[in-house]
Formats: C-alpha cells, structure tokens, sequence
C-alpha cells in the first residue's frame, strides 16, 4: 500500500464502541430496528434517543435498502459524534451482487462523511455476522472500495477498521499489509 493511503488506514481489534473517532458505522437491518452484534452494542451506547430518531427516518423513507446508508447523531455514545447505518448484504453463496452491495456500503457511508468533513470513521466487518459473508472476502472487498475512496477524496481523513475477531483481524493487517 502507498504510504499516503497506508498512514489514512488503522487496523484494531476490540469493540467498536470503544473507539473514539467522528463517526461510527452500525451493520444495521433495512428497518433500523436494532438487533444484535454490532447493531445492539451501538444502539445499547447510543441509547433510546437512537431509537426514536431511526422510527422517524423509516417513517420517512420506509426502508433502508441493501448497499445504502443513513446518518444519525451518536447522542449517548461516549467519544464519537454520528452513527452512520448501513445494511450490508445477506451471503448467499456470491453470485448475487453480494461483492457489489458490500463494497457500496463502504462507499455510501464514506460519502456521507466526506460530504460532512469528518476526519475519522470507525468500520465493523459488516456482513460478517448473521448476515454470513466469510471474512476474508468481506475484508477484500472492504479494503478494495475504501482504497478507491481515499484514493479520490481528502475526507474522512482517517479510517479504521475494528475487528472483534482474532482470526479476521489478522487476515486484514496481512492483507493491507499494516
Ligand atoms: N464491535 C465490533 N465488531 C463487532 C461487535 C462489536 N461490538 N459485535 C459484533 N461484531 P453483525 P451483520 C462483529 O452480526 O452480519 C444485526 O442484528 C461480528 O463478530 O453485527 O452485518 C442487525 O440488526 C461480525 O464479524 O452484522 C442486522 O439484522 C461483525 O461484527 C444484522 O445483525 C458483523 O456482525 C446484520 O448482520
């Protein structure tokens, strides 16, 4: 990875309420109704408010479809500032756009951010839980659509990868070569 790319990308292991950054991104479902993995670690940190503000959103646009994203306020959420909800796609074997929808909720959050000037955003392996997309393929296509973005776009500045698993946190840091 070139070295300007390499200093925009951190790879962690751990909770991604934990990190402290501008935004958070929730693996969220096409109703923003919560649920588990990272969506209720989030909405847990966030509290009700979250909640509330996701019923008004849904009211609005009814759902949010696969590949898109939303932002809110992080309101309770100690040390980040937005949630940005996207819904990753349903691993059915990877011949239905599964790579391209993926890759889209990369693009779509970091748009958001890039189009409010935030610095830093915080990314879990969406896709790679209920949802079943193997990690190592969730990664390669992660890394290959934020690399285009940073490539393009001065903001966010910085993006950071969390991980809660050993085995998909180190397949990442080998394969950006961090
Ligand atoms: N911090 C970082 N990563 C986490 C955390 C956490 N606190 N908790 C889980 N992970 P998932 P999906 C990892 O299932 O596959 C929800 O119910 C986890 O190990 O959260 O996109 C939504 O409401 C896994 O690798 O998201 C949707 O219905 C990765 O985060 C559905 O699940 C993603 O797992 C979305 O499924």
């Amino acid at each position: 990875m070139d070295f300007n790319l390499c200093s925009r990308i951190s790879i962690l292991k751990g909770d991604i309420v934990n990190v402290s950054c501008d935004a958070v991104v929730n693996a969220a479902n096409p109703a923003l109704a919560g649920g588990g993995g990272v969506d209720g670690a989030i909405h847990r940190a966030a509290g009700p408010a979250l909640y509330e503000k996701c019923r008004e959103i849904i009211k609005e646009i009814g759902r949010l479809e696969t590949g898109e994203a939303v932002i809110t306020p992080a309101y309770e959420m100690k040390g980040v500032s937005w949630i940005i909800h996207t819904v990753g796609p349903v691993w059915r074997g990877g011949n239905y756009r599964e790579r391209e929808k993926l890759a889209s909720c990369y693009e779509k959050s970091l748009a958001i951010a890039a189009e409010k000037k935030l610095k830093s955003v915080a990314f879990p392996a969406i896709s790679t839980g209920v949802y079943f997309y193997p990690y190592k393929e969730a990664f390669d296509a992660a890394f290959e659509a934020v690399c285009g973005f940073l490539k393009k776009n001065d903001f966010p500045q910085k993006v950071i990868f969390v991980f809660y698993e050993n085995s998909a946190f180190e397949y990442a840091k080998k394969r950006a070569a961090l």
